[in-house]
Parts: structure tokens; sequence; C-alpha cells
């Protein structure tokens, strides 16, 4: 391993309800950052963090996995946790060791069990808290609905980094970019509404460019390329600028 300096390294656990798509995502993020040379898959057992003979016969994950790769000088530790209740211990153990708590949503299923709970238990740890909308290309995904249930749930303070555009064939980038367009909602909007959060939790322009200029930026396509940062809470404005992953 090389040397890092601590403001060099995240440490992120990708946590939520079971299928929600969390291995899927850590294969098309250790892609992205070129750690594996393709994204492996859970139906045919050859993901990273889905190692264990049992979690491939059993296509879900069984242990939490810790992860690694590297993107513009910055280590990113990402741990890989089972979302189905009976492993949850797994889950709750990640958070002890990261700094944010990356929340998958399927956007299916919608606010789930677990994701609720995930939520308050990053919350009592005074983690940050992400929530990626994942499997947006799947039939029957109502994405704005899915933002408005995450507000009711969560807080009006849940902003989409992320807005799907092209079908949900792509995602748009809502912080770096002032308009564009999107499937629903509007850039513009979206936009305006993280910049003042931004400003409302104090960060002072220069520190936003500081923090623009160090962002991570993770490009992810693939099969979970529908996986889309939606929102930031807990101390949302550090949060926005240091997490941008842009499918
Ligand atoms: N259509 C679609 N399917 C996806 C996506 N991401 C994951 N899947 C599928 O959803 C299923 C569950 O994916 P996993 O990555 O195992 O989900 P997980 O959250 O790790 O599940 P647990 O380990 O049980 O908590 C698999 O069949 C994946 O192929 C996506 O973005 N779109
Ligand atoms: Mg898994």
């Amino acid at each position: 391993m090389g040397h890092y300096a601590t403001e060099n390294i995240r440490t992120v656990a990708l946590v939520g309800h079971g299928a929600s798509g969390k291995t899927t995502l850590s294969e098309a993020l250790l892609a992205r950052a070129k750690a594996i040379s393709a994204p492996g898959s859970v139906e045919r057992g050859t993901t990273v963090s889905d190692f264990d003979p049992l979690e491939k016969s059993w296509q879900h994950s069984l242990r939490a996995s810790v992860l690694h790769f590297d993107v513009d000088g910055t280590r990113i530790h990402l741990i890989d946790t089972p979302g189905f209740p009976d492993f949850i211990g797994q889950a709750i153990g990640a958070l002890d060791a990261v700094e944010t708590a990356a929340v998958v949503i399927n956007a299916q299923a919608g606010i789930e069990m677990i994701t609720s709970r995930m939520m308050d238990w990053a919350a009592q740890r005074k983690l940050c808290r992400l929530i990626i909308v994942n499997k947006i290309d799947a039939e029957n995904v109502d994405a704005a609905q899915i933002l408005a249930a995450i507000q009711a749930a969560f807080g009006k303070e849940c902003l989409p980094i992320n807005l799907p555009a092209d079908g949900a064939k792509r995602v748009v980038d809502c912080f770096f970019n002032p308009a564009g367009e999107s499937d629903f909602s509007s850039v513009t909007y979206a936009h305006g509404a993280l910049v003042d959060q931004v400003v409302e939790v104090g960060m002072r322009d220069s520190q936003l460019d500081q923090a623009a200029r160090q962002g991570v930026q993770v490009e992810v396509h693939g099969r979970a390329l529908s996986a889309r940062i939606l929102c930031g809470n807990g101390r949302c404005g550090r949060m926005q600028c240091d997490y941008s992953f842009r499918p």
C-alpha cells in the first residue's frame, strides 16, 4: 500500500436492504477505478466481495468485505455489507469503522426496513450519510416518487446530487453542472438547492472550490450503472463536496 495522508483517505460502508445492489455497485466502482479489469457478477459468483462459497451459491452477501481502490490520489476503503436482517450485525459493526454510510435503496422496492434502520444507526453515530438509489434501469421505477418518499422519510435536506437522464440510461450531475437535461425535476433547480444548502451549512466559496478540486469522482458504467447518489444529510455540506459518483 502506498502512503496516503489522512485527508486523502475515505472510508465508506455500503449498507442497505438485501438485494438493493451493494455488491454489484462495489464491482462497478472497483472496475471504474481500475482496481479490477472488469466488473464481476453476483449471478456468476465472480464478485470480489462475495468470495465465500456459500455467498456464491446463495447469491447474496453473508459477511462484510473490505475493498479498496484509488481515485485521483485518494484511497477509498469501501466496506460492502450484507443487507438481509439475519446478517445485519456485520453491517452494524462496519458503521463503527467508517466516516460515511452510503445507504443503497432498490428503486423498485423503495424505502425498506433496513434502509430506515441504517439511516437511524448512522445518524446515532454522527456519520456522514448519503443515499444511493440503485436499479433505476429496472421496470416500473418512478424516480420522482422515490425522491419524494426519501424527503418525506428523512427530511427535505435530502437533495439530489444526480438526476436520471435519457430515460434512466445515464445521470446528470447537479452539483457541478448549473444546467442540463434530466428525466424529472430540473438540474438548475437541483443545483441551486445544493448550493443554497452548502451555503447554509457555512461552507465558504474558497472551501467549496477546494473541495471540488479534491472531490472524489468515480465514474460508474456497466450493469450497476443505475447507481445514483441522491442525497446528503448529517454533515451535508462536507459530504456533498467530498463524494460525487458520476455515472
Ligand atoms: N437491473 C438492475 N439489477 C441490479 C442492479 N444492481 C444489482 N442488480 C441485481 O440485483 C440483485 C442483487 O444484487 P446484489 O449486488 O447482490 O445486492 P446486495 O445489496 O449486495 O444484496 P445483499 O448482499 O443480499 O445485501 C442481483 O441479481 C444483481 O444483478 C442494477 O443497477 N440494475
Ligand atoms: Mg451483497
